[in-house]
């Protein structure tokens, strides 16, 4: 059964992630789906994208498939992972990506929804950064998605409770573009779509592109590289990274020892 639902019209795609059962959980299955997608729609000249769930749903998406993280000794987050894999599809995609935002928003689905180009949310959904909760050491390419997008006063507050924060203040910050009601959503999104599609599409891809191309350009030294990947290497070869992901498997609250 596919995981995911797509259409197009009128150079509009459309991607509904549909494993409910599963509350959207970005697992390897669900990222393949939609970065083939992405890719087809590239191939039939796609001119503007619609990332979605299900209209209604109460979680948009829970984040990192939790049972698919490693159990320690290797980077959860490394660049082949499928989460980086998928952040990378749609930032790369030349049509830009809406993404339409019903629900909660856990955890890597939050950088999934600011790798978009455009977020329309509805009132009720809600963002929460969630590595401090199961104990992962964030990486640093998501860690300069979310400090592109929020001040870091308040990247830091969402990161360090991995407490939800409402879309009031989401739309205060400009993460999120519009809210709009959830009967006026959709025509919205789809508005927004067509007025992309009526543009040039070679000069928005390329300044799409010159855009992840600047925000992402920082210089690093490869003794600063070396030094934070062996502070992460310390957090996911830890016991509390193993407490997190085992906590959540048997659906009860970690016990962090800072060890
Ligand atoms: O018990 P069953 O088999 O029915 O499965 C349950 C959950 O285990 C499953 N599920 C997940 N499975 C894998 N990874 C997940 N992230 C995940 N989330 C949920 O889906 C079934 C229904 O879940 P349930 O009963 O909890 O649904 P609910 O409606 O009561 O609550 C929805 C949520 C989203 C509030 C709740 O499922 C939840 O808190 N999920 C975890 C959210 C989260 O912490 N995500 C962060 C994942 S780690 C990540 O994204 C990065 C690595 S990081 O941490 O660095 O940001």
């Amino acid at each position: 059964m596919s995981l995911i639902i797509t259409e197009t019209q009128n150079a509009i795609g459309t991607i509904v992630m549909n494993h409910s059962a599963k509350r959207n959980a970005l697992s390897e299955a669900l990222i393949c789906e939609i970065t083939m997608a992405l890719d087809s729609f590239r191939e039939q000249g796609i001119r503007a994208v619609v990332l979605r769930a299900p209209a209604g749903t109460r979680v948009w998406s829970a984040g990192h498939d939790i049972s698919e993280l490693p159990t320690g000794g290797r980077d959860p987050l490394g660049w082949s992972d499928p989460l980086r894999v998928l952040i990378r599809a749609i930032q790369e995609s030349s049509a830009p990506v809406i993404a339409l935002i019903e629900g909660g928003v856990w955890g890597g689905a939050c950088e999934v929804a600011m790798a978009c180009d455009i977020l329309v949310a509805a009132p009720e959904a809600t963002f929460a950064i969630t590595p401090a909760k199961l104990g992962v050491p964030y990486n640093l390419g998501g860690l300069l998605t979310v400090m592109n997008m929020i001040p870091l006063p308040v990247a830091k507050e969402m990161l360090f409770t991995a407490q939800p924060i409402p879309v009031a203040q989401a739309l205060n910050l400009g993460v999120v573009n519009y809210v709009k009601p959830t009967d006026e959503i959709d025509p919205f999104v789809y508005g927004l779509a067509a007025s992309i599609v009526a543009n040039s599409p070679l000069s928005i891809s390329v300044m799409k592109e010159e855009l992840r191309l600047l925000s992402s350009a920082r210089s690093i030294t490869p003794e600063l590289f070396e030094r934070i990947q062996g502070l992460r290497r310390l957090v996911y070869d830890s016991h509390d990274y193993r407490e997190g992901i085992t906590a959540f498997g048997e659906k009860r609250k970690p016990h962090f020892r800072g060890t």
